[in-house]
């Protein structure tokens, strides 16, 4: 037990910016009250989900969603309230330029735009000391015929190896891969394969980022998490839950059981280490934002917490022995235990209140910031 509380107080889960600010799908916004005004809020916010769960002290920014003047402020800000800066995620699917496609697109001129921002958002690393670029393209097409798909390959690996090659020491790039949306017919990235590719072709610095959001139903993701660990490539996560496709719910919320069986692959393959991040990718349209994320950043730990329990030894019998139905038992047995008593021990042996949601609730910040903060911005999605 002393091993899996330390493997759980080392737990680090990133929160993403765009999850304080107000979100919704196409059809309606529904603003909140209290939501961040500016990157500097946003930080404020995601330092109170790090100050009642112990373990979410990075959080994540979206360029230029997060756009500042002066992004090394932004990064001793962010260390004055107790947290960093996390992966830089790069945007180049907002701009009217991009309808056909950021570092695929037909037109070199458009190619140079989408690669420009994309080696923009290294300079941020460099200034904010972050150590990681998040790459997701939205390029794709809808229409077969409207471009060939070979060469928007051959264009993406150019677009890359630039970005790659600009890298410093103890940075990389995680490459992230989508099914579908918004492009329908064919997607530049539209799953693990190509992204691991790729990262194979350019090299250490490239790996992969899985966001469990982003695949058909039904995909054993279990699977791909535990392939990729294998060969070193696995680089992150951008947690969610999803009942249709991107729906980008809170993590946990659809099918704990997956998150468990995606949490007992990374333990099992050595990648609960520094190397792969755990971060967030979560919109909450119609709850509150900072309860949200901590509620997530909850159900990860408690998945985190289910997987350790896996009596490994126990397990590994069972199966060499062929017992099928003894070895699903062990994973079975350590997925029902309720570990609440667990997680609320642990923190109190952190110093923090035993129910990070009551405790929030209860501090007085939202109301403080619901006073303060009139006019908050949408930020992220549609802005
Ligand atoms: C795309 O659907 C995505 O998952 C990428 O990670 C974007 O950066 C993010 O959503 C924005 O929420
Ligand atoms: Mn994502
Ligand atoms: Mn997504």
């Amino acid at each position: 037990m002393t091993d899996i509380k330390a493997a759980l107080r080392a737990q680090r889960i990133e929160t993403p910016s765009w999850a304080y600010g107000n979100s919704g799908t196409r059809f309606k916004v529904f603003a909140q009250q209290g939501v961040p005004r500016d990157p500097y809020e946003k930080l404020a916010d995601a330092a109170q989900v790090h100050a009642y769960t112990g373990i979410a002290p990075t959080v994540a920014l979206h360029i230029p969603w997060d756009k500042v003047d002066d992004y090394a402020d932004l990064a001793r800000h962010a260390r004055d309230l107790g947290v960093g800066i996390g992966a830089i995620n790069s945007n180049v699917f907002q701009d009217d330029d991009y309808k056909l496609g950021s570092v695929t697109h037909p037109d070199a001129r458009v190619r140079r735009k989408a690669t420009d921002h994309l080696l923009e958002c290294v300079d941020i690393m460099d200034a904010t000391g972050s150590d990681t670029l998040k790459l997701w393209f939205s390029d794709g097409i809808n229409y077969p015929g409207q471009d060939d798909l070979r060469a928007r390959q051959d264009r993406l690996a150019e677009s890359l190896a630039e970005v790659y090659d600009r890298l410093g020491e103890g940075q990389r790039f995680l490459l992230e891969y989508k099914l579908f949306e918004p492009a329908f017919y064919a997607t530049d990235v539209p799953d693990w394969g190509t992204a691991y590719a790729h990262c194979v072709k350019l090299g250490p610095k490239a790996q992969v980022v899985v966001d469990t959001g982003h695949h058909a139903p039904g995909t054993n993701i279990e699977f791909i998490v535990a392939f990729l660990l294998r060969e070193g490539k696995l680089g992150g996560f951008d947690f969610n839950s999803r009942f249709y496709a991107d729906d980008d719910l809170m993590v946990g919320a659809a099918d704990p059981f997956q998150l468990f069986r995606i949490m007992y692959e990374v333990i099992r393959g050595g990648g609960f280490t520094d190397e792969v991040a755990f971060m967030l990718d979560q919109c909450h349209n119609i709850e509150p934002k900072i309860p949200g994320q901590i509620r997530s950043v909850m159900n990860v730990q408690e998945a985190t917490a289910k997987a350790l329990l896996v009596d490994r030894a126990a397990l590994s019998a069972a199966q060499q022995a062929g017992d099928v139905l003894g070895a699903n038992a062990v994973l079975m047995d350590a997925y029902n235990t309720d570990v609440r008593p667990l997680l609320a021990e642990l923190r109190e042996e952190m110093g923090l209140a035993p129910d990070p949601m009551a405790a929030y609730a209860t501090s007085g910040y939202f109301e403080k910031i619901a006073a303060e903060r009139v006019g908050g911005n949408q930020a992220g999605w549609g802005a």
